[in-house]
C-alpha cells in the first residue's frame, strides 16, 4: 500500500552509512569478493591480484580471507588456499565462493587445469572451520571445460557461486559467456543431473544468486568493460526477468565481480574496482590499482518497495 511504500522510502533514506573507506584494503590487491555470513561474522574470501604495474593479464596464485563482525573493521587471515593445492591444477586462482553445509565449509574455485586441453576447471575444497585449513575435497575437478563448452573460450566454466535453497537443494551457478547452473548432491561435492543453460541479457560472467523473501535475484557481470546487472525470478529455474544495471563500470577496472549478503539486518553489495590510489613508497610514489590490480569495495544495497534493486554508486567511505 501507499503508506508502506512511503515508509520504506523514508527508512531507506535515513539508514546509516557504511563507515568504512573504499577500497577496503590498501595493503594488498583483492578481487572477486565472495562473502559468507556465518554466525555473527562475515567471512570475505577474495582473489589476490599480484600482476606488476602495467602488466597485460591477471597474476593470481591464491585466495585471501578477511573477517569482520561489523563490516567496518576487518581482520586479515592471509591466504587460505592456493590454486596448486589442487594437485591437478597449475595456477590461475580466479573467482571462488564459500558456503556452509552441516558444519562443513565448501570452497568452490576457478583454477587452470594442468592439462591445457580442458582449460579452466572448477575445484572444490572443504574445511571444518571457515578459517580453514581447506583441502581438495575430491582430488579432481568438479567441472571441466570439456563438460560445458558452449563457446570457443577455454574459460567457459569459471566463477562458481553456490546456493542452498530453503528446501535444502544445493545448486552451483557458474560460467563465462554462457550462464549455467547445476544441482549439487547433499555431499556438495558431486553434481546431480545435467548442467543447464540460463537465458540472461548481456551476460559476461560472475553469477551470484541470493534470495530475498520469496524472490530469487541473479546478479552478474554484464557487457565488457563490465557493469553488474541483475535479473529476478519467482523460481530458481527461471525464467529470469531482467532488472537493469545494479552497478556501473568499476573505477579503473575492466572487470567487476559482486557478492550480495544480508548481515545484521542490512544488505551489502561487495565488488571490486581498480581504484586503489597510488601511495608513498620508500622510493617515492608506488603505482596504483588498475585492471589487473583490483581492490574490494563495499556499499549498502537497498531494495525498492516493488522488490527491484536500487543502483549502487561507489562511495569513498
Ligand atoms: O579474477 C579473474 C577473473 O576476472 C574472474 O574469474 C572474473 O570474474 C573476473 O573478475
Amino acid at each position: 500500500c501507499r503508506l508502506t511504500a512511503i515508509a520504506a522510502i523514508v527508512l531507506t533514506a535515513v539508514s546509516a552509512p557504511l563507515h568504512a573507506k573504499n577500497p577496503v584494503f590498501d595493503h594488498v590487491f583483492t578481487a572477486d569478493p565472495a562473502a559468507m555470513v556465518h554466525g555473527d561474522t562475515v567471512y570475505l574470501f577474495t582473489g589476490h591480484d599480484e600482476a606488476p604495474h602495467n602488466d597485460k593479464f591477471f597474476e593470481m596464485h591464491d585466495w585471501l580471507l578477511f573477517s569482520s563482525k561489523d563490516m567496518k573493521t576487518w581482520q586479515s587471515h592471509g591466504a587460505v588456499l592456493k590454486a596448486t593445492d589442487f594437485n591437478w591444477a597449475k595456477g590461475d586462482a580466479w573467482a571462488a565462493h564459500a558456503i556452509e553445509r552441516n558444519g562443513k565449509f565448501y570452497f568452490y574455485t576457478t583454477v587452470r587445469h594442468k592439462d591445457d586441453k580442458p582449460g579452466f576447471a572448477v575445484g572444490v575444497a572443504v574445511a571444518d572451520s571457515p578459517l580453514g585449513p581447506y583441502k581438495d575435497a575430491i582430488g579432481k575437478a568438479l567441472i571441466t571445460n570439456e563438460m560445458t563448452t558452449q563457446t570457443k573460450n577455454d574459460w567457459d566454466d569459471i566463477d562458481p557461486a553456490a546456493f542452498i535453497d530453503d528446501d535444502g537443494q544445493a545448486y552451483l551457478f557458474f560460467g563465462n559467456s554462457v550462464p549455467k547452473y547445476v544441482k549439487l548432491k547433499a555431499s556438495m561435492t558431486e553434481l546431480d543431473g545435467e548442467i543447464k543453460v540460463i537465458a540472461l541479457k548481456d551476460f559476461t560472467e560472475a553469477l551470484w544468486l541470493h534470495k530475498k523473501d520469496k524472490t530469487y535475484y541473479l546478479s552478474y557481470a554484464c557487457e565488457f568493460p563490465e557493469k553488474i546487472c541483475y535479473a529476478k525470478s519467482q523460481s530458481i529455474h527461471g525464467p529470469w526477468q531482467y532488472g537493469g544495471i545494479l552497478n556501473e563500470i568499476a573505477g579503473n577496472s575492466e572487470t567487476n565481480h559482486q557478492s550480495i549478503i544480508e548481515f545484521k539486518g542490512q544488505s551489502y553489495f561487495i565488488y571490486h574496482t581498480g581504484a586503489l590510489p597510488p601511495k608513498d613508497g620508500p622510493n617515492g610514489e608506488e603505482p596504483s590499482g588498475g585492471r589487473f590490480r583490483r581492490s574490494v569495495a563495499i556499499d549498502l544495497l537497498h531494495y525498492n518497495p516493488d522488490g527491484s534493486l536500487k543502483r549502487v554508486l561507489m562511495t569513498s567511505e
